[in-house]
């Protein structure tokens, strides 16, 4: 396991637990945090003990995007291109690409960046005391980190603009209405919701599950014949795997199913 300094990293079972952790600054980003969460995501990706990742944040925030602080140490030849390729794009493209699930639970304030990568998550579990705000165009930016491939996708166009455009603030229920959340609990029980989810995808079938994301991340920009041919393909990749012999003979001998992940 590598070692960290800006997440605390613990593994329960066949689930890791990431908890963003620098809570003085509401779990702030900088290119140390996002190369650590690179590093957890290929761990994960190669260690096949590890079945689901469950992400969240210590303290009051969940991530409060860009560390502003460090902002003003940039000269004016800063690129922002090779800032955002280098650090936040890589931290998306990792877990989008990792073929396993990542419950992101938003305990707090979500903001800029750090609602990027809770939107590149799979499934998103909100406290009562999570606040989502795009914040980009409050310090006068364009959004960045995926938010803008994910929220027309998620919301439609018309609310990405509002909610962009307005720099909106909204509550967990509200991200629910929004379609970007998935459930919101109270706060002293959301954390055990999210294990519990965990957990659940612990025991699941990995493999199919990983292929299923593939499935979905293509499907955003695939045709219906795309689909149907990325389907018939991983079906036939699947469909030869011990966890789908598992399920068929589980099924006829009326028993739960014990999936190997593989
Ligand atoms: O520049 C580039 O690298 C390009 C990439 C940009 C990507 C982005 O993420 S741009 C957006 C950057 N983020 C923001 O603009 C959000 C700024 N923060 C806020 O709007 C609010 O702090 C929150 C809505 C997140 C939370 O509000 P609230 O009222 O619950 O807490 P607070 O009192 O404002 O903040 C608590 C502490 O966290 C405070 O520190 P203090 O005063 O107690 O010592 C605050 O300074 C700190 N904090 C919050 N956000 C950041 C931060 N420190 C550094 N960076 C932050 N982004």
């Amino acid at each position: 396991m590598n070692t960290y300094e800006t997440l605390l990293v613990e593994q329960n079972g066949g689930v890791l637990e990431v908890t963003l952790n620098r809570p003085d600054k509401f779990n702030a980003l900088n290119t140390q945090v996002s190369d650590e969460l690179v590093a957890v995501c290929n761990h994960t990706a190669e260690d096949a003990s590890i079945r689901c990742i469950l992400l969240t944040g210590a303290g009051r925030g969940f991530c409060a995007g860009q560390d502003l602080a460090e902002v003003a140490g940039r000269g004016d030849d800063f690129s922002f291109i090779e800032h955002l390729d280098t650090a936040y794009n890589k931290m998306v493209r990792a877990m989008r690409t990792l073929e396993k699930p990542i419950i992101v639970a938003v305990n707090g304030a979500c903001a800029g960046a750090g609602l990027g990568l809770a939107l590149a998550g799979d499934i998103r579990y909100a406290s009562e005391k999570a606040k989502f705000l795009p914040a980009f165009i409050g310090i006068g930016l364009v959004p960045d980190t995926g938010v803008s491939y994910w929220l027309p996708r998620l919301m439609g166009i018309n609310r990405a603009a509002e909610f962009l455009f307005l720099n909106e603030r909204v509550s967990g229920d509200q991200a629910v209405a929004l379609g970007f959340a998935n459930k919101v609990f109270p706060h002293e029980t959301f954390l055990e919701e999210a294990r519990a989810l965990a957990q659940k995808f612990a025991v699941a079938p990995t493999l199919g599950l990983g292929l299923t994301k593939r499935l979905l991340n293509q499907s955003l920009t695939a045709t219906l014949d795309e689909q149907l041919d990325a389907e018939a393909q991983l079906q036939n990749v699947v469909g030869h795997s011990a966890d789908y012999r598992e399920g068929v003979a589980a099924f006829y001998e009326k028993r739960q199913p014990v999936f190997k992940g593989n």
